[in-house]
């Protein structure tokens, strides 16, 4: 009666760093859900489940198919007993309560909708929310309120940039940065970073690197590209961070989430004429252009591969990167460096797959990165 020996799967690893996960999710009924709650969690500053529900996606996100009972989960991990039971009703139900409360909760709601304007954060989403308010022209008409010029922007372009950005358009703002950098120096680099550099179809904005091979020059591009920008008239928002980045001050007790090379929050004007297909407008548009979100980030070459790695993303998937170096390996790594705290030692590298190397990690492809 006894069958061959089930086939042994190889353990789903808690660190997203040691999965692959493409763009192709089979469980998005159960991270949506997941998200939702993450999201919720997050506005009322509850780290330690907002992470836990974020885990739980991204951990279904890495599957080669849909979880089709909870018997299924057995053995995954950061799977918890809140996360099960909410699976449990999608399950049986097609949907979860909680999920449904929070979607229709009117400080969720206002809070999503808040932080959807670019330059808006979870503080200030909540500090207009105590004050009473709970529509953009609630906003707009309370005259003790001062916006700054991010969300002035973020106001006036907010219905084109609110629409993802394709691939094609991707690829036009590509060319647009790529001549500005080459018209500046011909050995200058330019790399697509971000979701679309993980094969992502569409974007919430575009991710570019820039930099020179001659170490020290590159702090002077961005200021050029955006005045190139400037005089082509297609600049309509600018935030320029000069870099705070100071070798002499490594290593830094705290290896840090945002990095402090130089960058820029932009939103440029795309003409459809430079997009392969057209825009993606607004049904009804008639304009031929639209305004699209892009970030420029320079840091210096001996730092390429580090700030690669820690702009390609996931967020999920750079989380649980440093996690990893952190609790497994005793190394510290941010968008700068990696640094071995038993060595005593910066670790160098001139590629991202030296840095996995470094880490005694499996090499995981950019588009394996979606976690
Ligand atoms: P999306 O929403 O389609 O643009 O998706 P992503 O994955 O491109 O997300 P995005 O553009 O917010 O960020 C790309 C990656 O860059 C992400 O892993 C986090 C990282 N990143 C974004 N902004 C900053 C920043 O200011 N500092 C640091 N250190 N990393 C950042
Ligand atoms: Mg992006």
């Amino acid at each position: 009666t006894e069958g061959p020996p089930p086939t042994p799967v190889a353990a789903v690893s808690q660190y997203a760093c040691q999965r692959r996960t493409t763009i192709e999710n089979n469980n998005k009924i159960f991270t949506d859900a997941f998200e939702v709650l993450a999201e919720s969690y997050e506005f009322s500053e509850l780290e330690g489940p907002c992470l836990a529900f974020r885990r739980a996606a991204s951990v279904l996100k890495s599957l080669p198919m849909a979880v089709p009972c909870l018997a299924a989960t057995q053995g995954l991990p950061c799977l918890g007993e809140h996360t099960k039971a909410v699976m449990e009703e999608i399950l049986r139900y097609g949907r979860a309560f909680e999920v449904e409360k929070t979607l229709s909760d009117e400080r969720y709601q206002t809070l999503k909708l808040f932080t959807s304007v670019f330059g808006v954060g979870p503080k200030t989403a909540e500090k207009w929310y105590r004050r009473g308010l709970r529509s953009f022209s609630d906003i707009l008409a309370e005259p003790s309120i001062q916006l700054n010029q991010m969300q002035q922007s973020g106001f006036l372009h907010y219905e084109d940039i609110s629409r993802a950005v394709s691939k094609a358009e991707a690829r036009a703002l590509g060319n647009i940065i790529d001549e500005a950098v080459h018209a500046i120096t011909p050995d200058g680099i330019l790399a697509l970073t971000g979701g679309f550099r993980r094969g992502k179809e569409f974007g919430h904005d575009v991710d570019f690197i820039v930099t020179t091979p001659e170490l020290g020059m590159e702090t002077s591009l961005i200021p050029i590209i955006i005045n190139r920008l400037t005089r082509q008239g297609i600049l309509l928002y600018c935030d320029y961070q000069a870099s705070t980045f100071d070798k002499s001050k490594l290593p830094c007790h705290r290896f840090e989430a945002m990095d402090h090379f130089a960058k820029c929050f932009l939103i440029l004007r795309l003409e459809g004429s430079q997009v392969e297909g057209g825009l993606n407008s607004a049904e009804g548009d008639s304009r031929d252009w639209r305004a699209v979100r892009v970030d420029l980030v320079s840091p210096p070459m001996d730092r390429y591969a580090f700030a690669l790695l820690g702009w390609t993303g996931s967020r999920q998937f750079e989380r649980d990167l440093r996690r990893f170096a952190r609790m497994e390996r005793g190394m510290l790594l941010d968008n700068h460096a990696l640094y071995d705290k038993t060595k005593k030692e910066f670790l160098a590298a001139t590629t991202e797959r030296d840095i996995f190397a470094h880490l005694g990690l499996e090499y995981i492809e950019p588009w394996q990165r979606n976690a």
